[in-house]
C-alpha cells in the first residue's frame, strides 16, 4: 500500500462521453484538440491519459481506425501512458467495447459491475467483465479496474480469484465516486472502499464526479491514493466557475498533491507502477 510520501499518479480524463461539444466548446473532441490537451496536461504533471474519442460531429464513437490513430498520435506526440476507455458511452454495445483492445493501448478501463448512471444504465454484466479481462490478459493490456460501488470491490476479488492477476502482475484500481447511482463521493465511502480492497491491489486512485471532485481528491490523498481529474468528471472549478482547460484541473491536482507532500509521477514511473507492456 502507498505511503503519504509516495509519488503521485495523476491521470487526466479530458473528454468523456457525456458532455456535448455544443454545451462545452472547450472540451477536446477532435484529435488535434486531444493531442494539444495531452501535451498541456503532461507539462502540468499528468502521467496517464484516459481516452474517449468523438466522431466528426463530436459524438462519442468507438470506431477502430480512429482509436488506433488516436493511440498512435498520443504515442508519437507525448510519453503519457495511454489508457483507452472500454466503457464508451452508455449506448455502446458490449461487442464494440471489447474491440477497443484492437487499438493496442497501454491500459484500458475495466468497470467491475453494472451501475445506474444518472437516468441511464452503464451495463457491465459479469460474463462481459470476464471476457474483457481475459482479452486484456491475452493482448497484454493493463486494466485499470473502475469501481463505482462497494459491490464492485467484491467483484474484483471474485475476478482475480477466478482468472489470476492482470498482464504485468500489478492490480491498479480507480474508485469512481459520486456518479448518480453509484457510491457517494464522500470521504466515508472512500475509506470503506479502500478498506475492502483485495490484498492483490498494488495501487489505487480515486476520482470524484462533479462537485465531489475536491472531497474525493482530498480523501484519496489523505489515504495515500492517486488522483484522476479532467473534464470527463467535472466541468466547474467552483460554483459558477467553468473549467477552461483540462490542464487547469491537472494543475489543481498537482497543488493538492504538494500540500500532501506528493510529487507527480513521470510517465516512466507510471509505466513501472502499472508494469505496462514495453513500448
Ligand atoms: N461513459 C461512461 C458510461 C470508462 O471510461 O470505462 C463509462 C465510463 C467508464 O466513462
Ligand atoms: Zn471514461
Amino acid at each position: 500500500m502507498l505511503t503519504m510520501s509516495a509519488p503521485l499518479l495523476i491521470t487526466v480524463a479530458p473528454t468523456g462521453a457525456e458532455t456535448a461539444k455544443a454545451d462545452c466548446p472547450q472540451l477536446p473532441t477532435t484529435l488535434e484538440e486531444l493531442v494539444a490537451t495531452a501535451k498541456e496536461c503532461r507539462a502540468a504533471g499528468a502521467a496517464m491519459i484516459h481516452v474517449h474519442i468523438r466522431d466528426d460531429e463530436h459524438r462519442p464513437t468507438l470506431d477502430g481506425t480512429r482509436l488506433k490513430d488516436t493511440v498512435d498520435a498520443l504515442r508519437s506526440e507525448t510519453d503519457l501512458v495511454v489508457q483507452l476507455s472500454t466503457g464508451g458511452s452508455v449506448h455502446d454495445p458490449l461487442e464494440s467495447r471489447l474491440k477497443v483492445l484492437d487499438a493496442a493501448p497501454d491500459s484500458c478501463s475495466l468497470t467491475m459491475g453494472t451501475t445506474n448512471f444518472g437516468d441511464d444504465v452503464f451495463l457491465n454484466p459479469w460474463p462481459f467483465i470476464c471476457d474483457l479481462y481475459q482479452l486484456s490478459q491475452e493482448r497484454e493490456v493493463v486494466p485499470e479496474f473502475e469501481l463505482f460501488d462497494l459491490g464492485h470491490v467484491h467483484a474484483l476479488s471474485r475476478l482475480l480469484a477466478k482468472f489470476g492477476l492482470p498482464y504485468g502482475g500489478k492490480v491498479h484500481v480507480d474508485l469512481v465516486m459520486g456518479v448518480p447511482g453509484g457510491m457517494p463521493g464522500t470521504a466515508d465511502a472512500l475509506v470503506a472502499a479502500v478498506a475492502a480492497l483485495p490484498a492483490e491491489v498494488t495501487s489505487w486512485g480515486a476520482t470524484g464526479i462533479g462537485r465531489s471532485t475536491l472531497s474525493v481528491g482530498l480523501a484519496s490523498l489523505a489515504k495515500g491514493g492517486h488522483l484522476r481529474v479532467g473534464m470527463e468528471d467535472v466541468l466547474t472549478l467552483a460554483k459558477g466557475v467553468p473549467v477552461e482547460s483540462n490542464a487547469q484541473l491537472v494543475e489543481r491536482a498537482v497543488a493538492m498533491g504538494e500540500l500532501a507532500q506528493r510529487t507527480p509521477m513521470t510517465p516512466d514511473q507510471a509505466r513501472a507502477l502499472l508494469n505496462t507492456r514495453p513500448l
